[in-house]
């Protein structure tokens, strides 16, 4: 398999100097991100993607995300422009070199925390999701402002986009998910690009917007409307996991026996009582997960696609962009190079 890294291009504090020092590192996950969702990517910017991490020993060969715009969602007035974009977009990806694309169909937000910045008993920061901050909020009646929402949008566009959402209904999104999929998957296979579909996280809705990317009942609907290696799964452990529901090394071990992950997101996370959860370590121990139960699964079923550590901890003051800093990532890149290893797995360089 192979040990890629989120990087967020040159305003990143975390360099590709850095990175390169992770012991086992190959890949830079990154994106064109000035660009606004639904546009196309010059193609100057991923080749000079693809030329500084060639410099620093590292391959671009992974793209998270292109965004799905609210108008392919939604199946909106301009819905056909931007799916045509999108393709576009993955023929210049792939034109720079690019082998997989991670996105996601999570209406209006994606990731959802109440704090990003919760103090652990050790000292270290995390994202956190608390129902108790959560449950007392409407966005239908006051302006609401959770971390890390796009702020982009005004409160009155989230209103306009949560009624809309509310009209489509579950149904209604798989009916589009569908339309973008039959459109988009073939030129992903003439293009030899994998798409990598992100869950919902969390896996289940939030004030009120569907999301139906949760379970396996789920997962096996998406990957059957178009049944291509072209179309799979992100399979992000933290994401899934949140929901008890959820048995992340079964869905991996079946996921990936299929040849149906193209990219694992691998972190852990601690899931409290009352369905609340505090990102942790990656380590087992700190959380819900086994993580050795998936890494063993991975190797077992001859996983050839990517894995990234997902969001790690603020620790030792760092003070970097939420889960996205250098220290807690790297250690979670050692532990799970340590957990392929003593499973007899082997990292592709
Ligand atoms: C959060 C990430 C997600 C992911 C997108 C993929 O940190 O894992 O935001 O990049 O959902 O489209």
């Amino acid at each position: 398999m192979k040990s890629s890294f989120r990087w967020y291009g040159e305003s990143d504090p975390v360099t590709l100097a850095d990175i390169r020092q992770i012991p086992g590192m190959r890949s830079i996950v990154s994106a064109v991100y000035d660009v606004p969702p639904g546009e196309v990517w010059p193609v100057e910017r991923l080749e000079r993607m693809a030329g500084l991490c060639e410099e620093n020993g590292l391959v671009f060969d992974i793209v998270e995300s292109i965004p799905v715009t609210e108008d392919i969602k939604l199946g909106g007035p301009e819905r056909d422009r931007h799916i045509e974009n999108y393709c576009e977009n993955i023929r210049r990806c792939a034109g720079a070199g690019v082998k997989c694309v991670t996105y996601n169909f999570m209406p209006v937000f994606d990731w959802t925390r109440t704090q990003l910045d919760k103090v652990g008993t050790d000292g270290s920061k995390s994202l956190v999701m608390y129902w108790d901050q959560l449950k007392d909020l409407d966005p239908l009646r006051e302006d609401i402002h959770l971390p890390g929402w796009d702020s982009s949008y005004t409160q009155e566009q989230v209103r306009g986009l949560i009624r809309a959402y509310g009209e489509l209904g579950e149904e209604g999104l798989w009916e589009n998910i569908s339309c973008f999929l039959k459109r988009v998957i073939p030129v992903a296979e003439e293009q030899g690009v994998i798409m990598a579909l992100h869950p919902d996280d969390p896996p289940y809705p939030i004030f009120g917007l569907p999301r139906v990317i949760t379970c396996e009942k789920n997962l096996d609907r998406y990957l059957s409307i178009v049944d291509s290696p072209s179309n799979s799964l992100c399979l992000c452990t933290g994401s899934l996991g949140c929901s008890r529901e959820n048995d992340i090394p079964a869905l991996v071990r079946k996921y990936s026996a299929m040849g149906r992950i193209g990219f694992m997101h691998l972190r852990n996370v601690k899931i409290l009582p009352d369905g609340s959860f505090e990102e942790c370590g990656h380590w087992s121990g700190a959380g819900s997960l086994d993580m050795n139960a998936i890494v063993k699964a991975l190797v077992d079923t001859g996983f050839e696609g990517w894995f990234r550590p997902d969001h790690g901890r603020d620790i030792w003051g760092e003070g970097g962009r939420p889960g996205y800093g250098l220290f807690d990532r790297a250690l979670g890149t050692a532990y799970i190079n340590g957990l392929i290893e003593a499973n007899g797995g082997r990292l592709e360089r």
